[in-house]
This record gives C-alpha cells, structure tokens and sequence, in this order.
C-alpha cells in the first residue's frame, strides 16, 4: 500500500518547504508536488516533521523497591500520541549481574512496543566481564552506556569504574552517558536533612542542589577527555552543569547536553505545595531548579551549546510515591513526559518566539538522530528514511489532563497547561498510529533498532590535548637504590 501525505509544509532540522511525501512499505519514496497514493492524508494547514525521538525514558524499570508504572506498551502508546515515534529505553543490570541477561530481560519487555525502540545499556559495576560483554553488546546494535555517579550503594559506579568503561567505551566507537550527581555529596546531605527532621519531599531538592550536578558534570567530562571519548550528559538541569558543556565544547570536545522538557517549564516552587502527593509526585533527580537555571537551558537550545530535549519518562503512581510518605529519600524518583514533550516545548519554545520551528525539530529528533547514530533513517525527511513522521497542526489546543492522557499513572505533572500545537496525524514506520485523539496503534509494530558504532571518529580530545604517546626519558645517571 502507499499512502501520500499532502498539501503540508514539510519542516525539517534545516529547510522548510511545500511538498506531498510518499510512502511504501514503512520508508519515504518520494517528496514533491501532486503525489498520488491509495491513502491520502490531508496535511492542509499543517506542519509535516520527522517523528519525535525521546532518548531517555524508563518503561517497566525495576527501581527503588518498584516497577515504573508506564511499560512498552502504554509508554510508546503516549509517546505516539504526542508525536514521538522512537524511544530509546535504558537496559538496567544490576551489580554484577551480566549485562546480556539484564538485556535478555530488557527485550522480553519490548514485545508491546507500538512504536521504534533502541537501548542504552548501563554500566553498574566493573569487572572483566563487563569489559568483554561490551563489546558483545555493541555488535549487538547498542553503542551507548550509561554510568549513575548518583544513586550511592545501588547504581552507582565510582570514577575509577567510570574511567575504565569510558576508555572502553573508546576503544569500541561507543558514546558515554551519564547520570551526573555527586553521590557522596547527596547521600551525606540526605542523612544531614532526615537526621534534623526534614523528611518532606521538598528536602529533596535541598540534598541535590546545583553544585552537586555541576561538580559531577565537570569531573565526568575532564574523566571523558583523559579516556578520549565524546560523552552525552543526560537531565542537564541547571547552569553550572550547562557551563561546564559549554566551556569543554569551546575547547573542541564533543560533550553533549540534554534538557528535559520538565526542567525547563517547572520550577522548584512546586516543591513548596502544601499538598504532600503533589510534591512528591514532582520528586525526581534532578530537581526541578529556579528561573535563572531554567534561561540558561532555554538559552543552550537557542545557542545550540544544548542539542536535545527528552523526558526520563520514569512513572510512578500516587500510591508508589507514598512509599516515601516518612522519607522523602524513599520516595520512588521520576516523572513522566513521554506525550506531552512536544506539545508543551512547541507551546513554551516555538510559540514564544524562543526556538524557530527548525530548531524544534532539531532538538526533539534531527540532533539525537545523529548523536546516536541512527540518521538519516531517523529524524530526517529524506528518501529511504523510515517514515516516521508527524503531521503538526499548529492551530489545535487542548488543556492537559490526567484524565485523557495515555500513560497509565493517575496524575500529569503538566496538568492545566494549555498547549497550542498537536499532532493530526502520527505515523510509524508509515503506519497511521494517531489521527488526533483517535487512537489506531498496534501492539508489537515497534521494532529494535540496531545502531551502528561511530568509529572511525570517535574522540573528545580539547583542541591542545598531545595526543602523542607518553616519551620516556633515557637518563645516564640513575641513583642506586637507598639501603
Ligand atoms: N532520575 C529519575 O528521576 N528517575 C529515574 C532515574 C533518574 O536518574
Ligand atoms: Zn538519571
Ligand atoms: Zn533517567
Ligand atoms: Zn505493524
């Protein structure tokens, strides 16, 4: 079957131009002017952009004595409906446990994906068989690795592990992530806040304040630059991490950063509520921060010293977050995202005159595609890309609800936003998954997506680093050895 999508303005990461695409067995085979096709898909009036891809989320995540509410299938079910068509989960193993039966697990998951999934594999502990399993993990289609310098006494690694992995990570074209707190800092403020009967959740933000996330930020790219490897830092949520991407960039490292959609619209005043379920339900890591860190992230998208906006779409329910209800460190950290991403970035971001419609697209799709590898069959409009694509209408609003949303939880940390800007129609792999809030997904379309590495360019070296090899010094005279 071919299906035409007509009468649209297609808008990519760099152009914007009138144009029908055509579609055939899930790829784009055509883009020009009075297309025909057996389905027709009237994109008058509308936007036609690749598909959202969501590079962070945590769908049916064992964590904090839980399980994510949201799995593969209502999590790519409201990924879909907001007009994201790829997710990239994290693969979780935890210590000592191999890593290809933590993905055997991971992939028995994915069986309800409607929608293109790939995995980040963490690294959560350090041995030689980590060291060879990474390399089996990256023939295997996954070529980044995440590492927690938070979360102390369950994920975290330490820098020695770090900078082992990272010139693993090196050596087999992969890109390091990281989850970048000091976790000493935070686990000894968390004890600090509990032990003088803070125990709400808004002593979570106070045990995780900016210089925890800067500092962590900092050590990981100079670690990241001594093992010679690019590296992608994930919630970028505050301006002294941001300034330290910022100044590594400058020097001619390749450190990403990657803002959430939460981070960047709420603050940390919704800790202050009165209410303990809505604060709690806000609780995640990073914590929301104030005004001043949420320009600094606006302004890296603008700038381009920030390159993605993504979710960590990791739900808990009411009833999971009151695990915590004595202690706000047991509270389980996440919130979700996944349907909502686009709509409100397009809402606060394009319709406030921040990003231009092509940094949109750029930031949402275009620029992970490359990071990870995965363009031009993701994130472009091209021929021979996979046609994932969204069809925008910039004139449809609605006001966010818990209620009419996918994902399972029963709240929405967005609720009573009013967005302008929502999808007509989403297709997957040119299959039509959302015609507005009609929802047509099918269980088990979303397929694994392999990823290639990215040697042979794969380097983070600072622009004066020597990248000769350490000389050794032939001396005449060398002292005896003291009796
Ligand atoms: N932060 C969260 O809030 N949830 C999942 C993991 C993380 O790092
Ligand atoms: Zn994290
Ligand atoms: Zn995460
Ligand atoms: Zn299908």
């Amino acid at each position: 079957m071919t299906t035409v999508i007509k009468n649209g303005t297609i808008v990519t990461a760099d152009m914007t131009y009138e144009g029908d695409v055509k579609i055939a067995h899930g790829k784009i085979v055509e883009i020009g002017r009075h297309l025909e096709g057996e389905e027709v898909l009237d994109a008058t009036g509308c936007y036609v952009m690749p598909g959202g891809i969501d590079p962070h989320t945590h769908l049916e995540m064992p964590f904090m004595g839980t399980y994510s509410s949201d799995d593969f299938e209502s999590g790519t079910r409201a990924a879909l409906a907001g007009g994201t068509t790829m997710v990239v989960d994290f693969c979780l193993p935890s210590p000592n446990q191999s890593l290809l039966e933590a993905l055997a697990m991971w992939d028995n998951k994915t069986g309800k994906a409607s929608c293109d999934f790939s995995f980040h594999m963490a690294v959560t502990w350090w041995g030689e068989q980590v060291w060879k399993e990474m390399a089996e993990v990256v023939d295997r289609g996954i070529t980044s690795f995440k590492h927690f310098m938070a979360y102390k006494g369950a994920l975290m690694v330490d820098d020695d592990e770090m900078f082992s992995s990272f010139q693993r990570c090196a050596e087999l074209g992969a890109l390091p992530l990281v989850h970048a707190e000091n976790g000493d800092v935070v686990a000894q403020m968390t004890q600090k806040l509990l032990d003088a009967g803070n125990n709400g959740p808004e002593a979570h933000a106070y045990s995780r304040p900016p210089e925890v996330e800067g500092e962590a930020t900092n050590r990981a790219i100079m670690i990241a630059d001594m093992a010679g490897v690019p590296l992608y830092v994930v919630h970028t949520s505050c301006e002294q991490a941001h300034e330290a991407i910022r100044r590594a960039r400058a020097k001619g490292m390749r450190v990403y950063g990657e803002p959430l959609i939460q981070h960047l619209v709420l603050d940390e005043t919704e800790y202050f509520n009165t209410d303990w379920d809505y604060a709690a339900r806000r609780v995640m890591s990073p914590p929301f921060r104030n005004k001043q860190h949420q320009d600094s992230l606006w302004a890296g998208l603008q700038s381009g010293s920030l390159q993605v906006v993504a979710t960590d779409h990791c739900a808990f329910t009411t009833q999971q977050k009151r695990f915590g209800v004595d202690n706000f460190a047991k509270i389980p950290n996440g919130t979700g995202g996944l349907e909502d991403r686009l709509p409100v970035l397009w809402t606060k971001g394009v319709n406030t005159g921040r990003l231009t419609m092509n940094e949109f697209v750029a930031v949402t799709s275009t620029n992970i595609a490359k990071i990870l590898n995965l363009y031009p069959r993701k994130g472009a409009i091209v021929l021979g890309a996979d046609a994932d694509i969204v069809v925008w209408d910039p004139k449809r609003s609605k006001t966010i609800k818990a209620d009419s949303q996918q994902s399972v939880i029963d709240y929405n940390v967005f609720e009573g936003i009013e967005v302008t800007g929502l999808p007509r129609f989403v297709l997957s792999r040119g299959k039509v998954s959302i015609v507005e809030n009609e929802v047509r997904t099918e269980v088990g379309h979303g397929k694994f997506v392999a990823r290639e590495p990215r040697n042979p360019v794969n380097r983070a070296l600072s622009q004066w680093k020597e990248i000769s090899a350490p000389r050794k010094v032939e001396r005449s005279g060398i002292p005896a050895t003291g009796v």
